[in-house]
């Protein structure tokens, strides 16, 4: 066996191809050709994770935790290509092996290990920390199966299980020698003044490693995902006594555990197993933390100066209690100093004011999981109220343990993810805690990685700001302000606009391809693409649909700027009045799309199954982004910057990050409507304040009325009284209230499209200003301000 080529990647591939996947090349699929590519891209970054990993222990430095129950990773293969600088000589040896690169790129599952923002911003934040040099983990569970992939029958969603890990992945290395037992349930022994948990059922995690590599490959960092293990897989006398599946029975129960990622607002059921993947990662990734420290360290006193802990909302909140009873009641620390020392590691980012989400646990569930702990957090909450005896806040009380107040408690930083909302957590939820611990609360407008959310998802754009400004806004993307003089160029500006119409030409062809439907590329191409939910309000866009096609076919002649709708996102399972809203889309779009009478004015499409690839493909191809929730509702929002970065005008209402973005891009190029967060609350108040709305908007009314007299389920009429009935009622997000102001917007974004070359200044100018909202600057942020961690390659 010849030795491994080193530097010639097209014989590295040709290596890996016979020895690592066994084939030959007369018989190799594109899968083995895609695993020895993405075999011999990462014997290029393993060199460089081992020097960063012995730096750190060189330097002592720092180590921060990124707890997350999501990683929304996407795929790794071209990310990987694009920060070694490897894009020319990947695709050239790909090529000359007969192969087609971007082919080859797209036969990489799409790792989704996440539902939304809260899991892609984990991700970003990971390709920013090595970017950085800032020596940093991040930690999760390996998810069988990420979240569900979604198809369509009779517009209504289905889900099927994700099935990434069915094929080997090529970048993890499996750690069989990182391995935690962790128990559950049981009693709780005190013995001699010291008290200890005897846990009744056990769990194995075992680490798999995936190495991050950042910009220009000048460091990695690594990202651990724990996976569940039984402790005594095989029973060998219950198989041997003829009963085969009993015998298995442990290691399935153990399995299960890192089985499947939770969707968001899901239902009641599964709690305990969501209790249960809670800890089990958050132990798992305590105990590797202590004991990486304590290679180094014999004094525990010192964890807060090597150790920042990030929990990523409440989910890794247990780490807290686990941190404090691995110090007290296994190291022996008094209680006080165990406290301490775990407070001044730990901090927390909230990502949402929603009560719904703001998880809290009953109290014999939690006490029949973690009996131990809970006794710890009564501790924790008693050690809170001796120093604050003015005001009770606790985390255990009333029948129920509190995530939100414990994460609060046990945290030395506890940040918001854009100003609103850091604001408001500061007058709502965290009011009282705020009083007690004021400056505990900062904030850290979140932000999004520029190599994979403009370099490489759109390379048109790409190539035109370095040819324009050379290549440094890849590692600092508030340099893209030099495009400003630029913009007033007419030549320039029109090599600007080209890019996006041949984006669109794209999009287009992928569309006419994979869904068989023709759209109009001189439309607006006007994009939502997020998590379903009420408070984003997916069913405004589409009640303004519904009004707008009803308008054209009244006037059909009043020059109306053509329209492209299109959506993407899935529901929560269990989230039936979001499901609702998806069927009411594509309901509609089939009616619409079938009209004679609108077609090439409004077409609307909703792409099935969305996910970090599908972004990649529909962002830089869009003119306008939809991020319309109620105000108050959406903490920060990151795909709202990754449109305007991409030359999309963004239409939406003061909330979360558009707020910080509007302020950036300059009002005149920002479609704003809708009530602010003061309005809105004082809207609530107002009795039937929805039917006051439609009384007032004959527009509104008539749409609403389509809907409820069955004109898109003519086979069953009532078929959304659910959604009318809310929107006439109750009509919490208020999409009736803020109805007129958004359809007035809409068609300020009509007049401005039909003058070309403003609406692609106004877009050049979005991209040019959007440089802050860069996930670089959100870490610094965090690194400055949270947790005291410095850069190890200066940077
Ligand atoms: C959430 C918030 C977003 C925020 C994101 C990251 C939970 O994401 O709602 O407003 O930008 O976290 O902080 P999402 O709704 O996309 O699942």
């Amino acid at each position: 066996m010849d030795d491994l080529p080193r530097t010639d990647l097209r014989a590295a591939i040709m290596w890996h191809l016979t020895y690592t996947l066994g084939k030959d090349p007369d018989h190799a699929q594109l899968f083995d050709w895609r695993m020895a590519l993405s075999h011999a891209v990462r014997d290029r970054i393993v060199d460089r994770w081992m020097t960063a990993t012995r730096d750190t222990y060189r330097a002592d430095a720092k180590r921060v935790y990124y707890l997350s129950m999501e990683f929304l990773i996407g795929r790794l293969l071209e990310d990987n290509i694009v920060n070694l600088q490897m894009t020319d000589q990947a695709r050239a040896a790909i090529e000359s092996l007969g192969l087609d690169y971007r082919q080859l790129l797209l036969d990489e599952p799409d790792a989704a290990l996440g539902n939304g923002g809260l899991g892609r911003l984990a991700a970003c934040f990971m390709e920013s920390l090595a970017t950085l040099g800032c020596p940093a983990y991040g930690y999760g569970i390996r998810y069988e199966h990420g979240l569900f992939r979604q198809s369509f029958l009779d517009g209504r969603q289905q889900e099927a299980p994700e099935d990434w890990l069915q094929q080997p992945n090529a970048w993890e290395f499996e750690r069989p020698e990182a391995r935690f037992t962790l128990g559950f349930g049981g009693n709780i022994l005190t013995r001699a003044g010291t008290t200890r948990w005897e846990p009744e059922h056990f769990v194995q995690a075992e680490a798999f490693d995936t190495p991050v590599i950042g910009w220009r490959g000048r460091w990695a960092n690594t990202l651990r995902l724990w996976a569940g293990r039984a402790v005594n897989p095989f029973d060998l006398e219950r198989f041997n006594a003829g009963d085969f599946a009993a015998a298995a029975e442990n290691e399935a129960l153990a399995r299960t555990i890192s089985r499947v990622l939770y969707p968001e607002d899901s239902t009641e059921k599964g709690k305990y197993l969501r209790l249960m993947q809670e800890y089990f990662f958050s132990a798992a990734s305590i105990r590797d933390i202590l004991r990486r420290f304590e290679t180094a360290h014999q004094d525990l006193r010192l964890l807060p100066q090597k150790v920042a802990i990030q929990m990523n909302d409440t989910h890794p909140a247990i780490a807290g209690p686990e941190l404090v009873r691995l110090l007290h009641d296994e190291r022996g620390l008094p209680f006080d100093e165990a406290l301490d020392i775990a407070r001044g590691c730990l901090n927390y980012t909230n990502h949402t004011l929603l009560p719904e989400a703001l998880e809290s646990w009953g109290e014999a569930l939690f006490a029949s999981l973690l009996p131990r702990h809970l006794q710890l957090i009564d501790r924790i909450d008693d050690a809170h109220a001796k120093a604050h005896p003015a005001r009770r806040v606790s985390a255990h009380g009333d029948g129920r343990v509190r995530m939100g107040e414990l994460s609060f408690i046990m945290s030395n930083r506890v940040n918001g993810v854009a100003a609103l909302h850091t604001g408001l957590m500061k007058t709502t939820v965290f009011r009282e805690l705020n009083d007690l611990h004021p400056g505990r609360i900062v904030n850290e407008t979140n932000g999004v990685t520029p190599r994979r959310w403009v370099h490489s998802c759109n390379p048109r754009l790409s190539a035109l700001i370095t040819d324009t400004i050379g290549d440094g806004w890849i590692g600092d993307l508030e340099k893209l302000t030099e495009l400003e003089p630029h913009i007033d160029d007419a030549d320039w500006l029109a090599r600007f606009a080209q890019v996006k119409t041949d984006n669109k030409a794209g999009l287009c062809d992928w569309v006419t391809r994979e869904h068989e439907l023709m759209l109009n590329p001189e439309a607006i191409f006007d994009v939502q693409i997020k998590r379903i939910h009420e408070y984003k309000r997916q069913h405004l866009n589409i009640l303004e649909a519904i009004a707008l096609w009803q308008e054209i076919r009244d006037n059909p002649g009043a020059g109306w700027t053509p329209r492209v709708k299109i959506f993407g996102g899935k529901a929560a399972p269990g989230y039936f009045f979001a499901k609702d809203i998806i069927r009411l889309i594509n309901d509609a779009a089939r009616v619409i799309n079938a009209d004679a009478a609108t077609h090439g004015l409004l077409q609307i499409i909703y792409l099935p199954n969305y996910n970090v690839t599908m972004a990649e493909r529909l962002i830089p191809a869009a003119d306008l982004s939809e991020q319309i929730s109620t105000a108050g509702k959406e903490a920060s929002g990151t795909g709202n910057m990754k449109f305007a970065l991409n030359g999309a005008l963004t239409i939406g209402t003061l909330d979360g990050a558009n707020v910080e973005i509007r302020e950036r891009v300059g009002k005149e190029n920002f479609f704003l409507f809708g009530m602010t967060v003061d309005e809105a609350e004082a809207r609530r108040q107002v009795e039937n304040h929805a039917a006051g709305a439609i009384a007032a908007d004959p527009r509104l009314a008539r749409a609403i009325e389509a809907i409820r007299a069955g004109a898109f389920s003519p086979d069953e009429p009532d078929r959304y009284a659910g959604i009318v009935g809310n929107l006439t009622g109750p009509d919490y997000f208020l999409v009736a209230s803020d109805f007129s102001d958004y359809w007035r917007a809409q068609r300020e974004v009509d007049q401005a499209y039909a003058d070309k070359r403003n609406w692609a200044r106004m877009a050049a100018l979005n991209a040019a200003r959007s440089g802050w909202f860069s996930s670089d600057r959100t870490i610094r942020g965090y690194m400055a301000d949270i947790w005291g961690a410095r850069s190890l390659t200066g940077n």
